[in-house]
């Protein structure tokens, strides 16, 4: 029997998933004496620092988790939950953490580096624990814009350092007392592995690894390979994965089948999907939270897939036919605790930042500040749906242009991107630099970058569009639309700096492999799992 700490933060069904997959039972901490009761204790952190630190004290379990370190109980910690045990961090001023390892929790910075750091890193060993044995050097998830960094006072602590922007703390150990600041739960099968490990352990019977290294750490972050499922009820009422040409996803009337939701996922994660996509592409004209097939989707891939789940679709705030009022956030949550890692925000963004332009200042209540407040910014995607709007000069506009290799129709050589809401069916007069760097400011952790004029036609990313992004945030950026061959995933991560690239149509009909696509960028010297 295992002991889960969920205090009400953010996805804890993928950890209930995985540690029920391997077959054992969980039970939850109800009252601070559970904590000091618990055989075996998992602390999950999603979330920001200081929610995550006002949680437990209210609940009173600040002390008991400080007396059970110090009795060196079974433990495990999983990303916040690492930082938790350091004095405090950046991220929130003022609030102090269990205090155990001396020493503050600090914010990734450096040129070009995209934060949060998200997606799939390695780790150096710097001693040995029973937690790796049969650990053979897979890279491991994380999600996360701060950081434990190295010191003196800390060094007893360090079971495992990881490179990004400089070297930093990735694994924490001593005893029987364990935290990771990559998510076990959300590595694929290595992750489980590790997992496995500690819930198997028994103190007698340790076997150590044999991978320890005092060489410096040199890991690489990996650009990302997302499989997307844009999903859609049909005609007769079945919630099925579907895609189009430039968002037209109807054939002669019937909207296009292409699989089952969860099937489809767990084929993906099975070929080595580095994170699955769900967009619910007519959720802008639904009640989210009356949508019971999307999040009975959420809910059976997260039972088979382990690794990050995104959804997008709906995520806004909205009134019931009851009368009842529900926020953004209030959906979001429901979709974390559904099993979603990441929530995606596409036609509200663009309102949201209408309205953040136009009142010059933040309001504080916006879906993006909400969300992202509670479960941090790297669970807040923002999907743009781009189109072209070619013309003559950049004088003639105030939005941000390129000069095109690609004119357009009457000869123009330059165009500005302009932002559409509802699935593509309104355009604004907004662009795009003009709204990813907004939501950056407002506390979005990533771009999902879509292309109307690319989608589905397979002719290749648009790079010019995702270069120019890129440039104009450091938050990371998914490239997304006209993904038609394996060569032009190597492309949009030499051109443009990508940090991970999302296709659809190729996979779904099977006419390149997610396995192809990687072994491709891997033989073109491009870091992937
Ligand atoms: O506005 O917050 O309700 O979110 C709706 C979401 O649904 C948005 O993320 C929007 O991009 C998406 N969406 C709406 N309508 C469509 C459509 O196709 N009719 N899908 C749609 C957009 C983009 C990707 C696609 C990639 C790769 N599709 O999902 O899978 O472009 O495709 P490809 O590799 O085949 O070229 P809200």
């Amino acid at each position: 029997m295992i002991t889960l700490l969920d205090y009400g933060a953010g996805n804890v069904r993928s950890i209930r998933n995985a540690i029920r997959k391997l077959g054992y039972e969980v039970q939850d901490v109800k009252d601070p004496e559970d904590i000091l009761k618990a055989e075996k204790l998992i602390f999950p952190g999603v979330g920001s620092f200081g929610l995550v630190m006002d949680r437990l004290a209210r609940d009173g379990f600040v002390a008991p988790l400080q007396e059970r370190i110090r009795q060196n109980r079974p433990m495990l910690g999983i990303c916040i939950a690492l930082q938790a045990f350091f004095e405090g961090s950046e991220e929130s001023p003022g609030v102090p953490g269990l205090g155990i390892i001396p020493g503050m929790v600090k914010r990734f910075t450096g040129p070009g580096l995209s934060v949060p750091q998200i997606g799939w890193n390695g780790i150096v060993l710097r001693k040995e624990s029973p937690l790796f044995t049969k650990y053979d050097g897979e890279k491991l998830y994380f999600v996360h814009s701060y950081r434990a960094v190295l010191e003196e006072s800390s060094r007893e602590w360090i079971l495992a350092t990881t490179a990004y922007g400089g070297e930093f703390v990735s694994a924490i150990e001593k005893g029987n007392i364990t935290a990771f600041q990559f998510h076990p739960e959300k590595s694929g099968k290595a992750g489980l592995n590790i997992l496995n490990n500690f819930l198997g352990q028994r103190q007698e019977a340790i076997h150590m690894t044999s991978h320890v290294s005092q060489d410096i750490c040199s890991t690489q972050l990996a650009k990302r390979i997302i499989a997307c499922l844009d999903v859609r009820s049909n005609d007769a009422g079945d919630l099925v994965v579907t895609k189009g040409d430039q968002y037209d996803v109807r054939e002669e009337g019937e909207v296009r089948n292409l699989g089952m939701p969860v099937d489809l996922a767990r084929r993906y994660y099975e070929e080595g999907a580095d994170e699955i996509t769900f967009l619910n592409i007519t959720g802008f004209r639904d009640f989210p939270l009356q949508d019971q097939p999307m999040l009975e989707v959420l809910q059976r891939t997260s039972e088979y897939v382990f690794v990050p789940l995104t959804i997008g679709g709906g995520i806004k705030s909205f009134t019931a036919t009851d009368g009842r009022h529900y926020s953004a956030l209030d959906v979001a949550t429901e979709y974390f605790r559904s099993g979603a890692d990441k929530i995606s925000i596409g036609s509200d963004a663009v309102y949201e930042v209408e309205k953040f332009l136009a009142a010059g200042r933040k309001s504080g209540e916006s879906s993006i500040e909400q969300i992202s407040i509670v479960y941090g910014a790297q669970a807040v995607v923002i999907s743009v749906d781009p189109r072209r709007v070619y013309v003559m000069s950049p004088d003639v506009t105030p939005h941000t242009t390129v000069l095109t290799t690609l004119p357009g129709p009457n000869g123009e050589r330059y165009c500005w991107y302009q932002c559409t809401v509802k699935g593509g069916r309104e355009g604004r007069d907004i662009d795009v630099v003009q709204l990813v760097t907004a939501c950056e400011q407002l506390g979005a952790g990533e771009i999902l970058l879509n292309c109307i004029d690319r989608d589905g036609t397979k002719s290749g990313f648009d790079l010019e569009l995702i270069r120019m992004v890129k440039s104009a945030v450091s938050i990371p950026v998914i490239a997304s639309s006209g993904a038609g061959n394996a060569e032009h995933f190597i492309e949009v991560f030499t051109e443009t700096g990508a940090d991970a690239a999302l296709a659809a149509g190729i996979f779904h009909r099977r006419e390149v492999s997610i396995a192809e696509v990687k072994q491709a960028v891997a033989a073109a010297d491009i870091e992937v799992r």
